[in-house]
Protein backbone atom coordinates (compact mmCIF):
# COMPACT_ATOMS: atom_id res chain seq x y z
CA UNK A 1 0.00 0.00 0.00
CA UNK A 2 1.26 3.32 -1.17
CA UNK A 3 1.73 5.37 2.24
CA UNK A 4 0.60 9.04 1.35
CA UNK A 5 2.83 11.10 3.74
CA UNK A 6 1.03 14.19 2.61
CA UNK A 7 -2.64 14.96 0.79
CA UNK A 8 -1.42 18.03 -0.93
CA UNK A 9 -1.92 17.88 -4.23
CA UNK A 10 1.42 19.37 -6.39
CA UNK A 11 0.46 20.86 -9.47
CA UNK A 12 2.38 20.38 -13.29
CA UNK A 13 1.72 23.40 -15.52
CA UNK A 14 1.68 23.13 -18.92
CA UNK A 15 1.51 26.02 -20.81
CA UNK A 16 4.61 26.51 -22.12
CA UNK A 17 4.12 23.05 -23.69
CA UNK A 18 1.04 20.79 -24.61
CA UNK A 19 -0.86 24.00 -23.87
CA UNK A 20 0.07 25.81 -26.92
CA UNK A 21 0.25 22.66 -28.31
CA UNK A 22 -3.39 21.49 -27.74
CA UNK A 23 -5.07 24.85 -28.52
CA UNK A 24 -2.22 27.42 -31.04
CA UNK A 25 -0.95 23.99 -33.24
CA UNK A 26 2.01 24.61 -31.19
CA UNK A 27 2.87 28.21 -32.32
CA UNK A 28 3.87 29.90 -29.29
CA UNK A 29 6.93 31.82 -29.74
CA UNK A 30 9.68 31.77 -27.01
CA UNK A 31 9.67 35.49 -27.41
CA UNK A 32 6.09 35.51 -25.66
CA UNK A 33 7.20 32.88 -23.37
CA UNK A 34 9.90 34.32 -21.55
CA UNK A 35 8.47 37.40 -20.12
CA UNK A 36 6.07 35.44 -17.81
CA UNK A 37 9.08 32.92 -16.76
CA UNK A 38 9.51 34.41 -13.67
CA UNK A 39 6.31 34.54 -12.50
CA UNK A 40 5.93 31.26 -13.41
CA UNK A 41 9.20 30.19 -12.07
CA UNK A 42 8.18 32.08 -8.40
CA UNK A 43 4.58 29.85 -8.45
CA UNK A 44 6.30 26.93 -6.82
CA UNK A 45 4.71 24.30 -9.24
CA UNK A 46 5.61 21.15 -8.85
CA UNK A 47 6.85 21.02 -12.79
CA UNK A 48 6.85 22.91 -15.59
CA UNK A 49 6.06 21.15 -18.59
CA UNK A 50 8.02 23.31 -21.20
CA UNK A 51 9.22 20.89 -23.99
CA UNK A 52 8.84 17.47 -26.16
CA UNK A 53 5.91 16.46 -27.79
CA UNK A 54 5.42 18.52 -31.24
CA UNK A 55 7.06 21.66 -30.07
CA UNK A 56 10.63 20.51 -31.70
CA UNK A 57 8.70 19.92 -34.47
CA UNK A 58 7.27 23.66 -34.63
CA UNK A 59 10.16 25.31 -33.58
CA UNK A 60 12.12 24.17 -36.70
CA UNK A 61 9.34 23.96 -39.07
CA UNK A 62 7.49 27.19 -38.49
CA UNK A 63 9.08 29.22 -35.94
CA UNK A 64 12.60 29.18 -37.16
CA UNK A 65 13.82 28.69 -33.26
CA UNK A 66 16.78 26.49 -32.02
CA UNK A 67 14.50 24.08 -29.43
CA UNK A 68 17.85 23.45 -28.10
CA UNK A 69 18.03 27.31 -27.33
CA UNK A 70 14.04 27.37 -26.34
CA UNK A 71 15.35 24.93 -23.35
CA UNK A 72 18.37 26.95 -22.39
CA UNK A 73 16.80 30.05 -22.18
CA UNK A 74 13.81 28.09 -20.23
CA UNK A 75 16.55 26.59 -17.78
CA UNK A 76 17.91 30.04 -17.18
CA UNK A 77 14.60 31.86 -16.87
CA UNK A 78 13.55 29.47 -14.52
CA UNK A 79 16.22 27.88 -12.05
CA UNK A 80 14.04 26.65 -9.23
CA UNK A 81 11.43 24.96 -10.68
CA UNK A 82 11.94 21.39 -12.34
CA UNK A 83 11.44 21.35 -15.98
CA UNK A 84 9.76 18.67 -17.45
CA UNK A 85 9.59 17.26 -21.21
CA UNK A 86 7.11 14.56 -23.04
CA UNK A 87 9.64 12.21 -24.65
CA UNK A 88 7.62 9.01 -27.34
CA UNK A 89 10.33 6.67 -25.99
CA UNK A 90 12.02 5.08 -28.87
CA UNK A 91 10.79 7.97 -31.21
CA UNK A 92 12.33 10.25 -29.16
CA UNK A 93 10.84 13.92 -30.60
CA UNK A 94 10.52 12.34 -34.14
CA UNK A 95 8.13 10.15 -36.12
CA UNK A 96 10.56 6.91 -36.51
CA UNK A 97 11.97 4.66 -34.21
CA UNK A 98 15.58 5.36 -33.38
CA UNK A 99 19.14 3.70 -32.90
CA UNK A 100 19.51 3.33 -28.88
CA UNK A 101 23.07 4.77 -29.57
CA UNK A 102 21.04 8.15 -30.71
CA UNK A 103 18.18 8.15 -27.83
CA UNK A 104 20.99 7.75 -25.21
CA UNK A 105 22.87 11.17 -26.66
CA UNK A 106 19.24 12.83 -26.87
CA UNK A 107 18.41 12.27 -23.30
CA UNK A 108 21.62 12.92 -22.40
CA UNK A 109 21.84 16.20 -24.04
CA UNK A 110 18.73 17.19 -23.16
CA UNK A 111 19.43 16.68 -19.11
CA UNK A 112 22.29 18.61 -20.04
CA UNK A 113 20.45 21.40 -21.72
CA UNK A 114 17.82 21.87 -18.55
CA UNK A 115 15.30 18.94 -18.69
CA UNK A 116 14.67 17.73 -14.94
CA UNK A 117 11.76 15.09 -15.51
CA UNK A 118 11.30 12.95 -18.52
CA UNK A 119 7.93 11.88 -19.35
CA UNK A 120 8.50 8.66 -21.50
CA UNK A 121 5.54 7.23 -23.78
CA UNK A 122 4.95 5.00 -26.29
CA UNK A 123 2.21 4.60 -28.61
CA UNK A 124 1.27 0.98 -28.00
CA UNK A 125 2.28 0.68 -24.59
CA UNK A 126 4.94 -1.53 -25.53
CA UNK A 127 7.71 -1.15 -23.10
CA UNK A 128 10.40 -2.43 -24.86
CA UNK A 129 10.01 1.16 -26.66
CA UNK A 130 10.78 2.71 -23.33
CA UNK A 131 13.38 0.81 -22.40
CA UNK A 132 16.60 2.58 -23.34
CA UNK A 133 15.06 6.05 -22.95
CA UNK A 134 14.33 5.05 -19.05
CA UNK A 135 18.31 3.28 -18.79
CA UNK A 136 19.01 6.94 -20.02
CA UNK A 137 17.03 9.03 -18.22
CA UNK A 138 18.03 7.10 -14.96
CA UNK A 139 22.03 7.25 -16.10
CA UNK A 140 21.85 11.30 -16.63
CA UNK A 141 20.28 10.93 -12.82
CA UNK A 142 16.69 12.99 -13.65
CA UNK A 143 13.60 11.62 -12.63
CA UNK A 144 11.91 9.14 -15.59
CA UNK A 145 8.21 9.15 -15.27
CA UNK A 146 6.92 5.93 -16.80
CA UNK A 147 3.78 6.77 -18.56
CA UNK A 148 0.66 4.57 -19.59
CA UNK A 149 -1.12 5.59 -22.80
CA UNK A 150 -5.17 5.44 -21.68
CA UNK A 151 -7.37 4.40 -24.32
CA UNK A 152 -10.50 2.20 -24.02
CA UNK A 153 -11.03 -1.32 -25.79
CA UNK A 154 -12.13 -4.56 -24.84
CA UNK A 155 -8.42 -5.78 -24.32
CA UNK A 156 -7.67 -2.15 -22.00
CA UNK A 157 -8.45 -3.69 -18.57
CA UNK A 158 -7.66 -2.34 -15.12
CA UNK A 159 -5.51 -5.55 -14.80
CA UNK A 160 -3.32 -4.29 -18.21
CA UNK A 161 -2.75 -1.17 -16.76
CA UNK A 162 -1.77 -2.52 -13.02
CA UNK A 163 0.19 -4.71 -14.67
CA UNK A 164 2.26 -2.26 -16.97
CA UNK A 165 2.85 0.34 -13.85
CA UNK A 166 4.34 -2.66 -12.32
CA UNK A 167 7.03 -3.05 -14.78
CA UNK A 168 7.34 0.51 -15.45
CA UNK A 169 9.02 0.55 -11.67
CA UNK A 170 10.80 -2.74 -12.07
CA UNK A 171 12.38 -0.36 -15.21
CA UNK A 172 13.03 2.26 -12.64
CA UNK A 173 10.40 4.70 -12.86
CA UNK A 174 10.63 7.06 -10.60
CA UNK A 175 6.71 8.07 -10.81
CA UNK A 176 3.88 6.81 -13.29
CA UNK A 177 1.90 9.27 -15.26
CA UNK A 178 -1.40 8.74 -16.77
CA UNK A 179 -1.82 10.06 -20.04
CA UNK A 180 -5.30 10.31 -21.47
CA UNK A 181 -3.99 12.26 -24.25
CA UNK A 182 -7.92 12.14 -25.84
CA UNK A 183 -9.97 12.87 -23.21
CA UNK A 184 -11.34 9.46 -22.44
CA UNK A 185 -11.42 9.13 -18.83
CA UNK A 186 -14.70 9.04 -17.19
CA UNK A 187 -14.37 10.42 -13.13
CA UNK A 188 -15.70 7.02 -12.03
CA UNK A 189 -13.13 5.21 -14.66
CA UNK A 190 -10.91 7.54 -12.86
CA UNK A 191 -11.35 6.93 -9.81
CA UNK A 192 -11.30 2.57 -9.84
CA UNK A 193 -7.47 3.20 -12.19
CA UNK A 194 -6.09 5.76 -9.77
CA UNK A 195 -7.09 3.57 -6.67
CA UNK A 196 -5.82 0.43 -8.25
CA UNK A 197 -2.93 1.84 -9.06
CA UNK A 198 -2.08 3.47 -5.74
CA UNK A 199 -2.57 0.41 -4.43
CA UNK A 200 -0.40 -1.77 -6.49
CA UNK A 201 3.02 0.90 -6.78
CA UNK A 202 4.54 2.70 -4.09
CA UNK A 203 5.93 5.60 -6.40
CA UNK A 204 3.61 8.86 -7.30
CA UNK A 205 0.70 8.78 -9.60
CA UNK A 206 0.51 11.63 -11.84
CA UNK A 207 -2.86 12.69 -13.96
CA UNK A 208 -2.51 14.17 -17.41
CA UNK A 209 -5.76 14.58 -18.57
CA UNK A 210 -7.23 16.56 -21.67
CA UNK A 211 -10.18 18.31 -20.97
CA UNK A 212 -11.78 17.60 -24.63
CA UNK A 213 -14.90 16.07 -23.49
CA UNK A 214 -15.12 18.30 -20.71
CA UNK A 215 -15.02 15.80 -17.96
CA UNK A 216 -10.98 16.62 -17.25
CA UNK A 217 -12.09 18.91 -13.99
CA UNK A 218 -14.15 16.36 -12.86
CA UNK A 219 -11.71 13.51 -13.40
CA UNK A 220 -8.90 15.12 -11.28
CA UNK A 221 -11.32 15.62 -8.19
CA UNK A 222 -12.23 11.82 -8.53
CA UNK A 223 -8.29 11.33 -8.93
CA UNK A 224 -7.13 13.17 -5.86
CA UNK A 225 -9.87 11.39 -3.36
CA UNK A 226 -8.75 8.30 -4.85
CA UNK A 227 -4.98 8.78 -3.68
CA UNK A 228 -3.53 10.58 -6.76
CA UNK A 229 -1.25 13.71 -5.57
CA UNK A 230 -0.11 15.45 -8.53
CA UNK A 231 -2.24 16.59 -11.70
CA UNK A 232 -1.51 18.55 -14.66
CA UNK A 233 -2.97 21.38 -15.25
CA UNK A 234 -2.74 24.70 -17.57
CA UNK A 235 -2.95 28.32 -16.93
CA UNK A 236 -6.76 29.28 -17.91
CA UNK A 237 -5.40 31.55 -20.79
CA UNK A 238 -4.53 28.01 -22.68
CA UNK A 239 -7.30 25.46 -20.84
CA UNK A 240 -10.23 23.96 -21.44
CA UNK A 241 -10.96 22.10 -24.59
CA UNK A 242 -8.39 20.24 -26.16
CA UNK A 243 -5.51 21.54 -23.63
CA UNK A 244 -6.05 20.81 -19.76
CA UNK A 245 -8.01 21.67 -16.73
CA UNK A 246 -7.74 25.41 -15.63
CA UNK A 247 -4.83 26.19 -13.06
CA UNK A 248 -6.39 28.51 -10.80
CA UNK A 249 -9.65 27.04 -11.12
CA UNK A 250 -8.23 23.57 -9.51
CA UNK A 251 -6.11 25.00 -6.79
CA UNK A 252 -9.27 27.22 -5.93
CA UNK A 253 -11.24 23.33 -5.89
CA UNK A 254 -9.41 22.40 -3.63
CA UNK A 255 -8.51 25.45 -1.01
CA UNK A 256 -9.30 24.86 2.57
CA UNK A 257 -9.51 21.61 2.20
CA UNK A 258 -6.65 18.83 3.23
CA UNK A 259 -5.66 18.71 -0.26
CA UNK A 260 -4.98 22.19 -0.66
CA UNK A 261 -2.11 22.83 -3.27
CA UNK A 262 -0.85 26.14 -1.50
CA UNK A 263 -0.48 28.00 -4.78
CA UNK A 264 -1.48 31.61 -4.95
CA UNK A 265 -4.59 32.38 -6.92
CA UNK A 266 -3.50 36.12 -7.24
CA UNK A 267 0.00 35.37 -8.35
CA UNK A 268 -1.55 32.75 -10.66
CA UNK A 269 -4.63 35.15 -12.11
CA UNK A 270 -1.51 37.84 -13.21
CA UNK A 271 0.08 34.55 -15.22
CA UNK A 272 -3.45 33.99 -16.46
CA UNK A 273 -3.74 37.67 -17.65
CA UNK A 274 -0.42 37.94 -19.76
CA UNK A 275 -1.60 35.07 -21.11
CA UNK A 276 -4.86 36.12 -22.40
CA UNK A 277 -3.00 38.83 -24.06
CA UNK A 278 -0.90 36.36 -25.58
CA UNK A 279 -3.34 34.34 -26.97
CA UNK A 280 -4.93 36.75 -29.09
CA UNK A 281 -2.16 37.19 -30.90
CA UNK A 282 -2.07 33.87 -31.95
CA UNK A 283 -5.91 33.30 -32.70
CA UNK A 284 -5.62 32.36 -36.32
CA UNK A 285 -3.98 29.10 -35.51
CA UNK A 286 -7.47 28.43 -32.92
CA UNK A 287 -10.38 25.81 -34.89
CA UNK A 288 -13.71 24.42 -34.36
CA UNK A 289 -11.69 20.76 -33.01
CA UNK A 290 -10.15 22.70 -30.05
CA UNK A 291 -13.55 23.64 -28.79
CA UNK A 292 -14.84 21.36 -25.79
CA UNK A 293 -16.59 18.43 -27.46
CA UNK A 294 -18.13 15.58 -25.84
CA UNK A 295 -17.92 13.56 -29.08
CA UNK A 296 -14.76 11.92 -28.20
CA UNK A 297 -16.37 9.74 -26.18
CA UNK A 298 -18.22 8.34 -28.75
CA UNK A 299 -15.53 7.85 -31.31
CA UNK A 300 -12.34 8.05 -29.83
CA UNK A 301 -11.10 10.39 -31.96
CA UNK A 302 -8.59 12.93 -30.61
CA UNK A 303 -9.37 16.63 -31.27
CA UNK A 304 -5.81 17.11 -32.78
CA UNK A 305 -6.33 14.00 -34.92
CA UNK A 306 -9.84 15.69 -35.56
CA UNK A 307 -8.60 19.16 -37.22
CA UNK A 308 -5.26 17.42 -38.55
CA UNK A 309 -8.11 15.03 -40.55
CA UNK A 310 -10.20 17.86 -41.66
CA UNK A 311 -6.99 19.40 -43.34
CA UNK A 312 -6.16 16.15 -45.12
CA UNK A 313 -9.36 15.92 -46.45
CA UNK A 314 -9.66 19.90 -47.50
CA UNK A 315 -6.97 19.16 -49.34
CA UNK A 316 -8.51 16.40 -51.32
CA UNK A 317 -11.25 18.36 -51.89
CA UNK A 318 -13.54 15.77 -49.59
CA UNK A 319 -14.36 17.39 -46.27
CA UNK A 320 -17.74 15.89 -46.79
CA UNK A 321 -16.49 12.42 -46.35
CA UNK A 322 -15.57 13.34 -42.76
CA UNK A 323 -17.91 11.76 -40.94
CA UNK A 324 -17.59 8.50 -42.71
CA UNK A 325 -13.60 8.58 -41.87
CA UNK A 326 -14.77 9.15 -38.04
CA UNK A 327 -17.07 6.06 -38.49
CA UNK A 328 -13.99 4.14 -40.34
CA UNK A 329 -11.61 5.19 -37.44
CA UNK A 330 -12.73 2.81 -35.05
CA UNK A 331 -12.89 -0.29 -37.29
CA UNK A 332 -9.36 0.65 -38.07
CA UNK A 333 -8.46 0.73 -34.96
CA UNK A 334 -9.67 -2.72 -34.40
CA UNK A 335 -8.49 -4.21 -37.31
CA UNK A 336 -4.93 -3.20 -36.09
CA UNK A 337 -5.33 -4.61 -32.21
CA UNK A 338 -6.54 -1.10 -30.69
CA UNK A 339 -3.57 0.78 -30.61
CA UNK A 340 -4.33 3.94 -28.38
CA UNK A 341 -4.52 7.23 -30.45
CA UNK A 342 -1.49 9.11 -29.99
CA UNK A 343 1.51 9.87 -32.36
CA UNK A 344 2.58 8.14 -34.23
CA UNK A 345 -0.52 5.56 -34.02
CA UNK A 346 -3.18 8.25 -34.74
CA UNK A 347 -2.00 9.18 -38.01
CA UNK A 348 -1.48 5.75 -38.72
CA UNK A 349 -5.07 5.03 -38.14
CA UNK A 350 -6.27 8.26 -39.55
CA UNK A 351 -4.69 7.89 -42.91
CA UNK A 352 -5.31 4.36 -43.49
CA UNK A 353 -9.14 5.65 -42.52
CA UNK A 354 -9.24 8.15 -44.99
CA UNK A 355 -7.56 6.65 -47.70
CA UNK A 356 -10.85 3.61 -46.75
CA UNK A 357 -13.08 6.31 -47.76
CA UNK A 358 -12.09 7.75 -50.43
CA UNK A 359 -11.43 4.99 -52.85
CA UNK A 360 -14.70 3.43 -51.14
CA UNK A 361 -13.08 -0.21 -51.05
CA UNK A 362 -11.46 -0.39 -47.32
CA UNK A 363 -7.47 -1.26 -47.41
CA UNK A 364 -7.90 -1.24 -51.52
CA UNK A 365 -4.70 1.07 -51.10
CA UNK A 366 -2.95 -0.07 -47.72
CA UNK A 367 0.00 2.54 -46.51
CA UNK A 368 3.53 2.24 -45.72
CA UNK A 369 3.24 2.85 -42.47
CA UNK A 370 0.32 0.44 -41.81
CA UNK A 371 2.41 -2.40 -43.59
CA UNK A 372 5.24 -1.31 -41.41
CA UNK A 373 3.42 -1.76 -38.13
CA UNK A 374 1.81 -5.06 -39.33
CA UNK A 375 5.15 -6.08 -39.51
CA UNK A 376 5.87 -5.64 -35.93
CA UNK A 377 7.83 -2.27 -37.03
CA UNK A 378 6.46 -0.64 -34.11
CA UNK A 379 6.34 -3.34 -31.26
CA UNK A 380 3.40 -5.51 -30.21
CA UNK A 381 0.08 -4.16 -30.60
CA UNK A 382 -1.97 -4.30 -27.81
CA UNK A 383 -4.41 -7.25 -29.11
CA UNK A 384 -4.12 -9.84 -32.48
CA UNK A 385 -4.76 -7.75 -35.20
CA UNK A 386 -7.39 -8.61 -37.97
CA UNK A 387 -5.61 -11.77 -40.00
CA UNK A 388 -7.28 -10.72 -43.27
CA UNK A 389 -5.92 -7.27 -43.34
CA UNK A 390 -2.83 -8.63 -42.14
CA UNK A 391 -2.12 -11.17 -45.26
CA UNK A 392 -3.62 -8.09 -47.56
CA UNK A 393 -1.18 -5.93 -46.57
CA UNK A 394 2.14 -7.82 -46.33
CA UNK A 395 1.53 -11.31 -47.46
CA UNK A 396 2.97 -14.38 -45.57
CA UNK A 397 6.25 -11.76 -44.88
CA UNK A 398 7.13 -12.72 -41.63
CA UNK A 399 6.31 -10.57 -38.42
CA UNK A 400 8.98 -9.25 -36.31
CA UNK A 401 8.63 -10.50 -32.45
CA UNK A 402 11.37 -8.92 -31.34
CA UNK A 403 12.20 -5.35 -30.05
CA UNK A 404 11.98 -2.88 -32.70
CA UNK A 405 15.26 -1.22 -31.93
CA UNK A 406 17.18 -4.24 -31.90
CA UNK A 407 17.08 -3.88 -35.65
CA UNK A 408 18.60 -0.78 -36.02
CA UNK A 409 22.44 -0.24 -36.01
CA UNK A 410 24.07 2.79 -34.32
CA UNK A 411 23.30 5.82 -36.08
CA UNK A 412 24.93 8.69 -34.95
CA UNK A 413 28.30 8.41 -36.48
CA UNK A 414 26.44 8.25 -39.91
CA UNK A 415 24.44 11.29 -38.93
CA UNK A 416 27.25 13.39 -38.06
CA UNK A 417 29.01 12.81 -41.34
CA UNK A 418 25.78 13.53 -43.25
CA UNK A 419 24.75 16.66 -41.79
CA UNK A 420 28.75 17.47 -41.40
CA UNK A 421 30.05 21.17 -41.22
CA UNK A 422 26.48 22.70 -40.64
CA UNK A 423 26.44 21.13 -37.39
CA UNK A 424 27.90 23.17 -34.43
CA UNK A 425 27.08 20.74 -31.63
CA UNK A 426 25.96 17.38 -30.97
CA UNK A 427 22.22 19.09 -30.62
CA UNK A 428 22.77 20.40 -34.44
CA UNK A 429 23.27 16.90 -34.94
CA UNK A 430 20.27 15.44 -32.59
CA UNK A 431 17.98 17.82 -34.51
CA UNK A 432 19.02 16.48 -37.75
CA UNK A 433 18.66 13.43 -36.82
CA UNK A 434 14.73 13.90 -35.89
CA UNK A 435 14.07 15.99 -39.03
CA UNK A 436 16.22 14.87 -42.18
CA UNK A 437 15.31 17.40 -44.43
CA UNK A 438 13.63 20.69 -42.35
CA UNK A 439 16.75 19.97 -39.54
CA UNK A 440 19.47 20.83 -42.38
CA UNK A 441 17.24 23.59 -44.08
CA UNK A 442 16.85 25.05 -40.48
CA UNK A 443 20.92 24.39 -39.73
CA UNK A 444 22.08 25.86 -43.69
CA UNK A 445 19.21 29.03 -42.99
CA UNK A 446 20.77 29.40 -39.69
CA UNK A 447 24.28 29.64 -41.18
CA UNK A 448 23.54 31.74 -44.01
CA UNK A 449 21.35 33.94 -41.90
CA UNK A 450 18.53 33.04 -44.42
CA UNK A 451 16.17 31.80 -41.87
CA UNK A 452 12.35 33.30 -41.99
CA UNK A 453 9.75 32.75 -39.10
CA UNK A 454 6.30 31.65 -40.39
CA UNK A 455 4.22 34.83 -39.91
CA UNK A 456 1.59 35.29 -37.79
CA UNK A 457 -1.82 35.14 -40.12
CA UNK A 458 -4.40 38.13 -39.17
CA UNK A 459 -7.48 36.63 -36.96
CA UNK A 460 -9.88 38.09 -39.59
CA UNK A 461 -12.64 37.56 -42.04
CA UNK A 462 -10.94 35.58 -45.19
CA UNK A 463 -9.43 33.07 -42.37
CA UNK A 464 -10.79 30.03 -42.61
CA UNK A 465 -10.30 29.28 -39.04
CA UNK A 466 -11.83 32.53 -37.49
CA UNK A 467 -15.59 33.22 -37.23
CA UNK A 468 -16.76 35.53 -39.78
CA UNK A 469 -18.54 38.11 -37.50
CA UNK A 470 -19.05 41.73 -39.34
CA UNK A 471 -22.77 42.17 -39.91
CA UNK A 472 -23.21 38.56 -40.59
CA UNK A 473 -25.00 36.10 -38.35
CA UNK A 474 -22.83 33.08 -37.85
CA UNK A 475 -25.13 30.70 -36.11
CA UNK A 476 -28.65 29.92 -37.17
CA UNK A 477 -31.17 27.01 -37.54
CA UNK A 478 -31.79 25.80 -40.84
CA UNK A 479 -35.21 23.73 -41.56
CA UNK A 480 -34.52 21.19 -44.76
CA UNK A 481 -37.40 18.79 -45.30
CA UNK A 482 -38.89 19.06 -41.92
CA UNK A 483 -35.16 18.29 -40.10
CA UNK A 484 -33.85 21.51 -38.08
CA UNK A 485 -30.06 21.89 -38.50
CA UNK A 486 -27.76 24.21 -36.36
CA UNK A 487 -25.75 25.80 -38.92
CA UNK A 488 -22.34 27.78 -37.49
CA UNK A 489 -19.83 29.96 -39.95
CA UNK A 490 -16.92 29.32 -39.39
CA UNK A 491 -14.82 30.85 -41.91
CA UNK A 492 -14.81 31.88 -44.95
CA UNK A 493 -12.04 31.40 -47.66
CA UNK A 494 -10.43 34.23 -50.23
CA UNK A 495 -11.36 33.92 -53.73
CA UNK A 496 -9.57 31.42 -55.69
CA UNK A 497 -10.01 31.10 -59.51
CA UNK A 498 -13.82 32.69 -59.24
CA UNK A 499 -14.31 30.34 -56.01
CA UNK A 500 -14.52 30.92 -52.55
CA UNK A 501 -15.09 28.22 -49.57
CA UNK A 502 -17.63 28.90 -47.00
CA UNK A 503 -16.49 26.13 -43.72
CA UNK A 504 -18.62 25.63 -41.69
CA UNK A 505 -20.52 23.16 -39.07
CA UNK A 506 -23.87 21.68 -39.58
CA UNK A 507 -25.00 19.95 -36.28
CA UNK A 508 -21.24 19.95 -35.44
CA UNK A 509 -19.88 18.52 -37.55
CA UNK A 510 -17.69 20.16 -40.71
CA UNK A 511 -18.55 21.04 -43.93
CA UNK A 512 -17.31 22.97 -46.55
CA UNK A 513 -19.26 24.30 -49.34
CA UNK A 514 -17.92 26.18 -52.41
CA UNK A 515 -20.04 28.60 -53.94
CA UNK A 516 -18.94 31.21 -57.04
CA UNK A 517 -17.10 34.61 -56.49
CA UNK A 518 -18.59 37.94 -57.18
CA UNK A 519 -15.42 39.85 -56.66
C1 LIG B 1 2.93 14.31 -28.55
O1 LIG B 1 3.53 13.23 -28.70
O2 LIG B 1 3.21 15.34 -29.18
C2 LIG B 1 1.86 14.40 -27.60
O3 LIG B 1 1.54 15.46 -27.10
C3 LIG B 1 1.17 13.16 -27.30
O4 LIG B 1 0.05 13.37 -26.55
ZN1 LIG C 1 -1.16 15.87 -23.48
Amino acid sequence: MNAVSSSQVKITDVVLRDGHQSLIATRLRTEDMLPACAKLDAIGYHSLEVWGGATFDACVRFLKEDPWERLRAFKEAMPNTPLQMLLRGQNLLGYRHYADDVVERFVARSADNGVDVFRVFDALNDLRNLETAMRAVKASGKHAQGTICYTVSPVHTLAMYVDQAKRLVDMGADSIAIKDMAGLLTPYATSELVAALVEAVEVPVHLHAHATSGLAPLCHLKAVEAGCRHIDTCISAFAGGTSHPSTESMVAAFQGTEYDSGLDLEALKDIGDYFRGVRQKYAAFESEFTREDVSVQINQVPGGMMSNLANQLKEQNALSKIRDVFDEIPRVRADLGYPPLVTPTSQIVGTQAVMNVLTGERYKTITNEVKRYLQGGYGHPPAAVDADVRRQAIGNSPVEEGRPADRLSPEMTRLTKEVGELADSEEDVLTFAMFPELGRDYLQGRRDGTLVTEPIPAAAAGDANRPVTEGVPTEFVIDVHGESYEVQITGVGGNSGGKRQVYLTLDGMPEEVVFEAKD
